[in-house]
């Protein structure tokens, strides 16, 4: 029998996902029964993906942490006993202060992340209370910091095309994102276009969903895509394809760009990439003469150590071919970049103290093991909104950091996640539907807000009511420690900016959604006439001030956000460090190059601990080539342990023409505590060379036969 709706209330999905749906909760007495997609907006249009469409079984997950806990047993061993919040926040300040006392400060570093994507009780929601406090600055580049920075560099805080105008475009490059599953409603605008003619090409190392719905899937080797760039840059200006008048008065550096460009030919481009040379060329003269093209730049390009440098080649497509010119035509990053938040009201970099370290989030093994030198060891770690243990690489490392018995470890989680299970205290968070915020987005125009609209179960509360009675007890007197999360959200937003104009809370509270005023999607050009917000105003083929991207609200965004190793004022292709072309003597032990994209049923680790969407996804799995399988030994369902020095994780084999010969895939989410390890136990902690990014794509293993299934 149905449940009797007696409410509904405006949600918006809480998820690290560039979609961030407007949602409709279902309450009955009290009690959250079902959510479905707002179908009146007009990305959402009422459909959730496969992972939130029965959301309300997570809010009421058996396992769903409700009171406090204190550790009872050896870290690690998921041993704890219930405590009072007030046992909690006093356990914790005493902690604290006694640490400040003894070793100041910056021993104690806070880590957190998207897991929460609001304004409220997201990334940046500790960060006025951990800068009052002093502490260590962590820098979060686990996703994205690679591609922004060189995206601002080349064309500056842009949205971009907007992803609603992608229904307009005639030419639709997908550029290493699986949109099917990880953007499914930006998808639903791209299959729309290509129903109206549209041309669909996915630029994928593997055969992907989105790949296999393409008209045509480019398969580059792992962190090539920079030569496969520059060699179509080389094309369009060789065969004059280049739109000069548009490149004239809104570019800089094309002379430059051309010189560099000039040796990049499509054959040179086919020994790094096993691209043939004929695609190259058809793939840049087709995009070049198929206006609008537009260009959907997933994270994955970042992923190796040369990704940032790969994007800033991919970036200065659209206005060689003045693709900018029309509606639809262009590229994409994250639209993030044109929503008025005020960073610096949520984080309040102006109180870190002068001298503050920084600690980055993907080192946090080397950090906590000594490995890294600090010139104050970390003491004390706080989590929240962040599973590190399963999402960041080096994960043996981070194990070893988070047992050390002198580390006082706090998490606020809904779940005893693989992280969580080696904390001293771990405080229960409210989920979704039980906390007011407006959630950010990196996917769309559109301001989203989410109604409190029922009780949190237990004596679990939202992150900033955490936050908040933490610093009651530390003493912090500032104002953002008193207001509410509503007037947070007053404060949060710049709801005086042309963005805002007609919109304010009061709306957003009543309607759910609002597109900012950025122009309309069916006739927006943002770059028709340059108006890039670089140094110079113009789309930066080559650098004119390469630290100046850093000025204005972006800054707070990620703490600690930087340039990385700048080297080259021009785009090109530099190398991946784990290939068997540019390390052959590390390929002698550990010859397969491996990649790990995102789960089509999990969001990163949410949903990896629920039966339901573990069976939709499958056990933790690697898919291989044939090729590679049988000199192996390895059959289809075969147990295998796939492993470098770094360490190993075990899963099953399955044997596909997906993979092109040399490349393995592991999907990314698996809680290690139900497996024998997990992809991050084999990923390196190594930067790319630009935005300290991550180098996921970027990783040789080996891979032996476990056992099989009928043996
Ligand atoms: N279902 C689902 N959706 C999600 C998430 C999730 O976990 N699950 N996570 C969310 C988050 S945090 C993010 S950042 C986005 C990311 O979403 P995407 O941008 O789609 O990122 P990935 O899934 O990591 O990788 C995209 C594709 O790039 C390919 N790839 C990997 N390395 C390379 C390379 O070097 N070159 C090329 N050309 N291709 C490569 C992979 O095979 C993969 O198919 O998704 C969000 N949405
Ligand atoms: N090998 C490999 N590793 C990767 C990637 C990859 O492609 N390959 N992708 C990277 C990317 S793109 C990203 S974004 C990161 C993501 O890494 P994480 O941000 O660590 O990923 P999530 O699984 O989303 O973790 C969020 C945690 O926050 C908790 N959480 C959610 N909401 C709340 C809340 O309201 N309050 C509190 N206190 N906790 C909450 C969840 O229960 C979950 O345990 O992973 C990165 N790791
Ligand atoms: S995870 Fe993404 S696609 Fe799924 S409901 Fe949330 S915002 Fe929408
Ligand atoms: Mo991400």
């Amino acid at each position: 029998m149905s449940a009797i709706i007696t409410k509904t209330a405006h949600g918006g999905c809480p998820h690290d996902c560039p979609d961030t749906c407007a949602m409709v909760y279902e309450i009955e007495d009290g009690k959250l029964v079902g959510v479905k997609g707002n179908p009146e907006h007009p990305m959402t249009r009422g459909g959730l993906c496969v992972k939130l469409k029965d959301y309300e079984k997570r809010h009421h997950h058996p396992d769903r942490l409700l009171y406090p806990l204190r550790r009872k047993g050896p870290k690690g061993s998921k041993q704890f006993e219930r405590i009072s919040w007030d046992e909690a926040l006093d356990e914790i300040s005493r902690k604290w202060e006694a640490i400040i006392e003894e070793h100041g400060a910056h021993a104690i570093l806070p880590t957190s992340y998207l897991g929460n994507q609001g304004l409220v009780h997201g990334l940046n929601g500790g960060d006025a209370f951990f800068n009052r406090m002093g502490a260590t600055v962590c820098e979060r580049t686990y996703c994205g910091q690679a591609s922004a920075t060189a995206w601002l560099l080349t064309v500056g805080p842009t949205a971009g095309v907007d992803p609603e105008s992608f229904i307009h475009s005639k030419y639709i490059v997908i550029w290493a994102c699986n949109s099917v599953s990880t953007n499914l409603h930006h998808w639903h605008t791209i299959k729309q276009a290509h129903k109206k003619g549209a041309k669909i090409i996915v630029i994928d190392s593997y055969a992907s969903k989105t790949a296999k719905e393409a008209d045509w899937h480019i398969a580059p080797k792992p962190g090539t895509d920079g030569a496969l760039a520059m060699a179509m840059i080389h094309t369009i200006i060789k065969e004059g394809l280049v739109d000069q008048d548009y490149v004239d008065q809104y570019t800089v550096g094309f002379t430059e760009l051309s010189a560099r460009a000039k040796d990049r030919t499509p054959e040179w481009a086919e020994q790094i990439t096993g691209i043939p040379a004929t695609d190259i060329r058809k793939l840049a003269r087709e995009y070049a003469t198929t206006q609008p093209a537009a260009i959907r730049l997933g994270v994955a390009l970042e992923r190796s150590r040369g990704g940032g440098q790969a994007i800033r080649a991919v970036s200065c497509l659209p206005a060689l071919i003045g693709a900018w010119r029309h509606v639809g035509g262009g590229a994409m990053q994250m639209s993030v970049w044109e929503h008025p938040y005020k960073f610096d009201v949520i984080c309040r970099p102006d109180l870190i103290p002068e001298g503050t370290p920084v600690v980055n989030n993907l080192q946090l093994g080397r950090v906590l093991t000594g490995e890294t030198k600090l010139a104050t060891p970390i003491k004390s770690l706080m989590c929240w909104n962040n599973n590190p243990v399963t999402q960041s690489p080096e994960t043996d490392k981070i194990i070893e950091g988070l047992k050390r018995e002198d580390l006082f470890m706090v998490s606020a989680e809904h779940f005893i996640s693989d992280t969580a299970a080696y904390a001293d205290i771990v405080l229960p968070a409210s989920m979704g539907a039980e906390m007011e915020d407006m959630i950010l987005s990196w996917g769309h125009l559109y301001l989203t807000y989410n109604e409190k609209c029922v009780e949190s179960p237990g004596e679990a509360i939202p992150n900033n009511e955490i936050f908040r009675r933490l610093a009651q007890r530390m003493g912090y007197e500032e104002e953002n420690f008193t207001w509410s999360d509503s007037e947070c959200l007053e404060h949060y937003v710049d709801w005086e900016s042309p963005a805002c104009d007609g919109i304010d809370l009061t709306y957003l509270k009543k309607q759910g959604y609002a597109r900012l005023t950025l122009g309309n999607k069916d006739d927006r050009t943002p770059h028709k006439e340059g108006n890039f917000s670089t140094p110079s105003g113009k789309c930066e083929f080559k650098l004119d001030a390469p630290s100046n991207f850093l000025v204005g609200p972006f800054r707070q965004m990620y703490e600690g956000f930087q340039s990385g190793e700048l080297l080259d004022s021009l785009p090109d292709y530099v190398a991946p460090k784990e290939t068997p072309e540019t390390n052959p003597e590390l390929a002698k032990k550990y010859p397969l190059n491996i990649i790990s994209p995102k789960s089509h049923g999990f969001l990163n680790s949410c949903y990896a601990n629920m039966d339901n969407k573990i069976s939709g996804q499958g056990e933790q799995f690697v898919l291989i080539n044939a090729s590679d399988a049988i000199s192996r030994g390895i059959k289809e369902k075969d147990k295998v342990r796939v492993f470098n020095d770094r360490g190993a994780f075990e899963s099953d084999a399955r044997i596909t023409d997906d993979v092109n010969i040399g490349i393995v895939v592991a999907t990314l989410g698996y809680w290690r505590q139900l497996n024998t390890g997990t992809v991050n136990c084999i990923s390196s902690a190594e930067f790319v060379n630009m935005g300290h990014g991550p180098t996921y794509s970027d990783n040789l293993v080996q891979i032996e036969l476990v056992g099989s299934p009928d043996a």
